[in-house]
């Protein structure tokens, strides 16, 4: 079902004291959202109007609170999940990031990590700068990047040459890339000729030739950027209302809001929902909002740990965490299957274990699907013996219920016979030939008894033997007044 979010919370604190923190309420909330998620984070210099703007996306005009609300005296990652607004049975996760300064300047290297994160977590991200595309806003960039290009993809060096870089793989768990330029000053044209805002941004990104270090330094932070976010948009936006109103944008009517303002945002919008794609991470699994909440914390222990975070190494960590869970989901399944249908005890043993190869099959499709690929034979193999178990105590419950059932059946047709015994009807010369057709005349009844199950052969050769020694005490009675009645003749 879809989720109800009213307001954002905090999904990652960065404090100065403790450093970064996953919230667990944010961890809750994530924990029951089993859609798939499209992940859209924003990223920028603050008093910028990202989280305006991040309202917008959630279809509201209030929700991450703006300029000195709340949301700004608690940096780090902000998280608001909504249902996405054009793709039903999906969940739009909104990340917006804050306290990001002057990151190079920054005084705190964690800073650089949220935007790491940020990049790590999401399936679209935004760049938010302020006037044009300027070199501070590319260098602000590039020295964020700097640190995500540390990120790795594999934990184990190359194996061979021929392997593509690491870099060149986790592009394509990147996310896909727009620069979003507010209060935009400038007229978009190109040698007097109109231009589209993409042209623009290719335009700013553009290398130039040559090896000077200013050209070097020029080209850097647009090379990487060509690197990582191969899939760019850019988007303009005017200024929205005039100065004075700025401060209390989210209490404008719409007709006090620049129309020039609200088309580009309505067009943002509409682009980032029609075209956001699903999270997802190496291996191809799709991520749903519990799994995404499984991700960030990974990515977070890791960067606590001091340690580099690793594309493949978080894909294994949550591996391990989800195969466990798929084996005891299935191992639950497969139980309940077998309560469900089995009918105990069973006409024969084969009918068990058809039945068990049935649940079996079952209980193997739901963990597959489940299941990630990666280790995934030690937690079938745990599956398998899980099962094995129940299995054989289905089988040793079944034949207590054959024995049982047998037990009581042969307790009732003995009940005839048992009250000849007691009136001495055996005791007689040709007892014992009595005695044998009521035995015989009893198995017969016996055998033709349904659903005796597994023991019906075992529990009657047992109580054969146990009505032995009286056959034969019956059979020397028999022998000795056969005798003596010759005897008297
Ligand atoms: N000039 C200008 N101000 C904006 C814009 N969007 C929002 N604001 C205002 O700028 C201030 C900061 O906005 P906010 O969204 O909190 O920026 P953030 O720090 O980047 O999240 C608030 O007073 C907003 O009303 C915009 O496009 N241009
Ligand atoms: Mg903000």
């Amino acid at each position: 079902s879809d989720i109800h979010m009213p307001e954002p919370v905090c999904l990652i604190e960065n404090t100065q004291t403790k450093g970064l923190v996953v919230r667990q309420e944010a961890l809750q909330v994530l924990s029951e959202i089993t859609q798939p998620v499209v992940v859209v984070a924003i990223t920028g210099l603050y008093r910028t109007g990202k989280s305006y703007l991040m309202n917008r996306l959630a279809g509201e005009r209030k929700g991450f609170s703006l300029g000195s609300g709340v949301q700004s005296h608690t940096k780090g990652i902000w998280m608001w999940c909504v249902p996405h607004p054009c793709q039903p049975g999906h969940t739009l996760v909104l990340l917006d990031t804050e306290g990001l300064g002057d990151v190079e300047k920054g005084d705190s290297k964690n800073d650089a990590w949220i935007f790491v994160l940020a990049v790590l977590l999401s399936s679209t991200l935004i760049y938010n700068s302020k006037g044009t595309i300027d070199q501070q806003a590319m260098d602000q960039l590039h020295y964020a990047m700097k640190l995500a290009g540390h990120v790795k993809l594999k934990a184990a060096p190359k194996a061979s040459e021929d392997e593509p870089e690491d870099s060149e793989k986790i592009v394509l768990f990147l996310p896909t890339f727009i620069w979003a330029v507010r209060d935009f000053t400038l007229q978009l044209e190109l040698d007097g000729e109109e231009i589209s805002e993409d042209k623009y941004l290719e335009n700013a990104l553009k290398l130039k030739a040559g090896s000077s270090p200013e050209t070097q330094r020029y080209n850097q932070p647009r090379e990487c950027i060509h690197q990582f976010f191969p899939h760019r948009k850019c988007f303009v936006f005017d200024q929205p209302a005039r100065k004075g109103d700025l401060v209390r944008l989210e209490e404008l009517e719409d007709d006090e809001i620049d129309p020039d303002f609200q088309q580009q945002v309505e067009k943002f919008c509409s682009h980032v929902w029609e075209t956001s794609p699903l999270k997802t991470i190496p291996g191809g699994h799709i991520i749903t909002g519990n799994l995404l909440g499984k991700l960030a914390a990974t990515y977070v222990e890791t960067i606590r740990s001091g340690a580099v975070p690793c594309l493949e190494s978080a894909v294994l960590a949550l591996a391990k965490i989800e195969n466990a869970a798929a084996v005891k989901e299935a191992v639950a399944l497969y139980q309940h299957l077998m309560e469900q249908r089995a009918k105990l005890p069973t006409e024969t043993a084969e009918e068990l274990l058809e039945l068990h190869a049935q649940c079996e099959r079952e209980t193997l499709d739901l963990f597959t699907a489940r299941a990630f690929e990666d280790g995934i034979s030690q937690f079938r193999e745990d599956l398998m013996r899980q099962v094995e178990a129940i299995k054989v105590k289905f089988r040793k419950d079944n034949e207590q219920a054959s024995r049982d059932e047998c037990q009581a059946a042969l307790k009732k047709l003995f009940q005839g016979m048992k009250e000849r015994i007691s009136g001495g009807v055996y005791i007689a010369s040709g007892g014992y030939q009595l005695f044998k057709e009521d035995q015989q005349a009893l198995v017969e009844k016996y055998q033709q008894l349904p659903g005796k199950g597994v023991m019906a052969d075992a529990v009657l050769q047992e109580f054969l033997q146990s009505t032995d020694l009286l056959a034969k005490f019956i059979l020397k009675i028999d022998h000795f007044l056969t005798w003596k009645e010759k005897e008297m003749k």
